[in-house]
């Protein structure tokens, strides 16, 4: 075996990345990424003791940040970077032992404190199957990932000046517990839902942030063509990212397309406002090589999902990173200093040098219905609802992938009878979202809430459906949860909708590889957690319920 890694759902055969993973992480990059949480995880133990003495170090909150969202999948494949940050982290990590002072039975993640030429013998004996037993490790792992999926986006929010203490004593508090060895599944269970709960808290917390800073999302046409500029292709989810790009872009000639999970920047009224965010490009993460193949300009990862390039690929030389993104021969934009904005001049040089994007589609896509937006039309909904006119909402929030099987929901929402109304939210929504599935009086079949974190919306909306109706149960809603999972982001949400007391969603188009039997069970029997079937039989299930 070279390596472990299971957090995904494209793991290899549904059970572990052993040789090399299914996203293109080498092992030597996989136990890298071990050792760094290996690290995170001892200065999340001393940063907890800080806490308590009332001195937490701040520079330990954001690495312990940026150390989960570096190891997210498809967001850091640059070994070197990832190296030079487990020395970081160690140096950190001594400074935080030295305030803290002698306390008794430190786990080895405090302990440790390897030469450079030790990493990797170090990395082989501290990953995912340091935990023998199976359930253990199943239940440390399920809140490891969504802690990482809460660190994506508590980054963002700290991109925007906003952070909450209490989320940050949260994650290293959870990262502290998992280190114990002799923690019990019952403990791992209760921290499982104390993750969710914090999970919202962060959602709502990026939620402020995003609306703050760039307004309430609102309905929005979204062209999907070309213009005649060059361009630049901004993929990721971070909107401080886009915010600067734009600003620096404009008056230059080049023109700002956004990518994947960038889309919903084009909701929102202060990003859409720059004339040249010329549209959305391409389709989900996924279909990159294509896509930016055809793309010719430049392409800047602010976060996942990054797809390695193929040697030979015509754009190898084009892709840029920044923040916690990062790929071997790749040029990364530095951190903002001082308060000064990022320097994203080198992309904007070399889009000027490029072609135009070839076309590779046309039309527009509807999105934009966060909860601001759903809740300004509560009263037509719910006269809709009333009337039967709709009939049922199916969340079909998450992640896209490459898997064919994905092709369910795409052949689902195609299904669905014309009385239903599809919600959604991350970048599961390119299975679907340029279908025509027309509208109910006025609404939209598919509406789109924004990207993965704004799955927090459509759980807004379902609370406010709730008080709107005088339910005394969220379940009691005529909404089902049909969800489809990729990485550590759609975890987070999963948990999140667990701690608001959602039960019955189902997930595709695998369970986890990392839930072990025994762990399965227990999100069946106490959440009523499914897997995905056919879409005939699933639909007439959820019509039924
Ligand atoms: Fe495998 Fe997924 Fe881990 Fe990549 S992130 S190594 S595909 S389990
Ligand atoms: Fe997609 Fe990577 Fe998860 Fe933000 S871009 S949802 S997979």
């Amino acid at each position: 075996m070279n390596m472990f890694c299971y957090q995904c759902q494209e793991t290899s055969k549904g059970i572990g990345c052993t040789i090399k993973g299914v996203c293109g992480k080498t092992a030597e990059v996989s136990d890298i990424q071990d050792l760094l949480l290996f690290v995170a995880k001892g200065i999340s133990v001393y940063n907890s003791v800080l806490r308590k003495q009332g001195k937490p170090s701040q520079e330990a909150d954001m690495f312990v940040v940026d150390a989960l969202f570096t190891s997210i999948t498809n967001a850091n494949f640059d070994f070197e970077v990832i190296k030079n940050k487990v020395t970081k982290g160690l140096a950190l990590k001594s400074k935080l032992a030295e305030m803290v002072g002698d306390i008794p039975n430190l786990p080895d993640a405090c302990t440790w404190n390897g030469k450079e030429s030790e990493y990797m013998e170090k990395a082989k004996t501290v990953g995912v199957l340091a935990t023998k037993d199976e359930d253990i490790r199943s239940l440390k792992e399920l809140n490891h990932y969504g802690v990482k999926g809460m660190a994506a986006y508590v980054e963002h929010a700290y991109n925007l000046n906003k952070t909450d203490n209490a989320i940050f004593a949260f994650m290293q508090h959870a990262l502290a517990e998992i280190t114990r060895e002799d923690i019990s599944i019952d403990e791992l269970i209760a921290l499982s839902l104390e993750t969710g709960k914090y999970g919202v808290q962060a959602m709502a917390l990026l939620d402020t942030a995003n609306t703050e800073h760039y307004g309430n999302p609102e309905i929005s046409e979204v062209n999907i063509g070309v213009r005649n500029n060059p361009g630049i292709l901004i993929s990721g989810h971070d909107l401080k990212d886009i915010e600067e790009l734009l600003q620096q872009t404009e008056g230059t000639g080049v023109d700002v397309y956004t990518h994947c999970e960038m889309l919903p920047a084009h909701y929102y009224p202060h990003l859409k406002k720059y004339k040249h965010l010329a549209g959305n490009y391409g389709g989900a993460w996924w279909q990159q090589r294509d896509d930016f193949a055809a793309f010719n300009g430049p392409i800047l990862f602010t976060t996942n999902c990054i797809v390695p390039p193929a040697a030979n690929a015509v754009y190898k030389g084009k892709i840029f990173t920044t923040g916690s993104a990062g790929l071997e021969g790749a040029q990364h934009i530095a951190a903002r200093k001082d308060g000064k904005p990022k320097d994203f001049s080198p992309i904007i040089e070399m889009a000027k040098r490029c072609d135009p994007p070839r076309q590779i589609e046309s039309g527009t896509i509807v999105g934009g219905f966060a909860h601001n937006q759903v809740i300004a039309l509560a009263d037509k909904v719910v006269e809709a609802v009333k009337s039967g006119a709709i009939r049922k909402f199916f969340v079909m929030a998450g992640c896209d992938g490459r898997m064919s099987s994905r092709d369910y929901y795409t052949k689902f929402a195609e299904a669905l009878p014309n009385d239903t109304i599809i919600l959604t939210a991350g970048c599961a929504k390119y299975r679907y979202n340029k279908l025509n599935l027309g509208s109910i009086g006025g609404i939209p079949r598919v509406l789109d809430a924004g990207q993965c974190n704004d799955s927090y919306s459509l759980a807004v909306i379902a609370l406010k459906l709730k008080e709107v109706f005088g339910l005394d149960d969220i379940n009691k809603l005529p909404i089902a949860f049909n969800i489809a999972w990729y990485e550590q982001k759609a975890v987070i949400v999963l948990l999140a909708l667990l701690s608001l007391g959602i039960k019955n969603i189902h997930l595709g188009p695998t369970l986890p590889g990392f839930l072990s039997p025994n762990v399965a069970k227990v999100l069946v029997d106490n959440f009523g957690i499914g897997s995905i079937k056919t879409v005939d039989e699933d639909i007439k299930m959820f019509l039924a319920s």
